[in-house]
């Protein structure tokens, strides 16, 4: 039976990894760092699973990530772990370095160290590129990141993960390790942190579209920068390319991405209209302090080479994931309150 360590377990993509993998007839040992209340809120499929184990670990603790490899002798080890949140980096940026950057070097050493070399992904990110894009026809209609594209990071989180993103490049060059650093674009879910843009959009309008049919109101979504642009998919597809990845021949970076750019405004727009409201601006209000100290203004990727090489292509559209994420907040908030009305036919616009 093959063995994956996940660290991110407790994490949205970590969990859907880990029932990837149990799908598949892994041993998956997850990885979770101690917390004082209970962060295993994604994991209850998981854990249900005989063939899941949950272990207490940090990437920040090599003695402990020795430990652990040792014990497990893993096929894959999956680095998903990090301090994720860009705004966060700017006030954390010694803890954002710690856990994102020298988390995975702490892990790549171990694996380096151990005889039987078990195969090693990284979650690299789209924000390395910063501002930086590619011109398909020179016209600046086009613009595009791929794997050629230079980083030029906007923050101590990107900056920590091109650092981790370019450890993993060495360690494969310089010590033959099957080690592979997918670059991410966003990708959200109903499993999102609720911190980031996607998830506190979807949901307040939940929070609103109970507050309308009860006839109360509630205060103002308060939102930064509204002009930046993302490539957003959908979380279970990435994880897919994750695992991909890992069975290739060859190992090598990928770009995953959709190809379409939105708006925050866009995303937000469409969230609001799942619940038939087209004027969301008396809901919201900006605030300045949620602006970045430097932005990342536009990221649309080019997955081609996944397509070429790894037959990988996203199923999931950002319409149907807009859908996806409002539908399960509702539902969430539902759960507490059985007769209300089903929200496509509420009409409170
Ligand atoms: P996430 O929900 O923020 O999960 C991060 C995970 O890392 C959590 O399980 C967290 O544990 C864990 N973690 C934090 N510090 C740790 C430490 N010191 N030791 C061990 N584990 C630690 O992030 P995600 O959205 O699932 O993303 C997964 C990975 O892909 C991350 O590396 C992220 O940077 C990268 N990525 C994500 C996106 C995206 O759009 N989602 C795009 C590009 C790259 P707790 O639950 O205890 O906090
Ligand atoms: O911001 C703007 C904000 O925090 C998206 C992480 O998974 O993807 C994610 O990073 C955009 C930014 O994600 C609010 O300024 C406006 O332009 O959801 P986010 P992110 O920064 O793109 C990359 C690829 C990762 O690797 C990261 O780990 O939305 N924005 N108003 C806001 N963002 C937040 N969070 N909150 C607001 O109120």
């Amino acid at each position: 039976m093959k063995r994956a360590i996940i660290y991110g377990v407790t994490g949205q993509d970590g969990s859907y990894l880990s029932e990837f993998l149990l799908g598949k007839g892994y041993k998956v040992y997850g990885v979770t760092r101690r917390s004082s209340n209970d962060n295993t809120a994604r994991l209850p499929i998981s854990l249900n699973n005989k063939r899941f184990k949950l272990v207490q670990g940090d990437v920040t603790d090599p003695a402990g990530i020795y430990r652990l490899l040792s014990r497990a002798k893993p096929h894959e080890v999956y680095n998903l772990a990090a301090q994720s949140h860009v705004w966060t980096s700017f006030n954390q940026p010694s803890t954002t370095w710690d856990i994102t950057a020298q988390g995975c070097l702490n892990i790549l050493e171990v694996i380096r160290g151990m005889q039987k070399k078990p195969r090693f992904y990284q979650a690299s990110s789209s924000e390395m590129f910063g501002d930086n894009f590619d011109y398909e026809y020179g016209d600046g209609e086009d613009a595009y990141q791929d794997e050629l594209t230079a980083f030029n990071p906007q923050s101590p989180y990107a900056i920590a993960k091109a650092a981790a993103h370019q450890a993993t490049a060495l360690y494969r060059r310089s010590y033959k390790l099957f080690a592979f650093a997918d670059i991410l674009f966003n990708h959200e879910s109903e499993r999102r942190g609720e911190t980031f843009l996607t998830r506190k959009v979807t949901k307040y309008v939940a929070e609103l579209h109970m507050a309308l049919l009860e006839g109360r109101t509630i205060p103002k979504l308060r939102l930064g920068n509204l002009y930046a642009e993302r490539d957003w998919g959908y979380a279970p597809d990435y994880v897919r390319a994750m695992w991909m990845m890992l069975q290739q021949e060859k190992p090598l970076d990928y770009v995953i991405c959709t190809g379409e750019s939105h708006t925050v405004e866009e995303f937000i727009m469409r969230a609001f209209q799942c619940i038939n409201i087209y004027e969301y601006r008396n809901y919201k209000e900006i605030d300045k302090k949620l602006y970045r100290p430097s932005e990342v203004p536009y990221l649309r990727g080019d997955c081609s080479k996944a397509n070429r090489l790894l037959g990988w292509v996203p199923d999931t559209t950002f319409e149907e994931l807009v859908k996806k994420m409002v539908t399960n907040d509702i539902q969430n908030r539902d759960r507490h309150h059985e007769d209300i009305t089903p929200f496509e036919e509420a009409g409170n616009s």
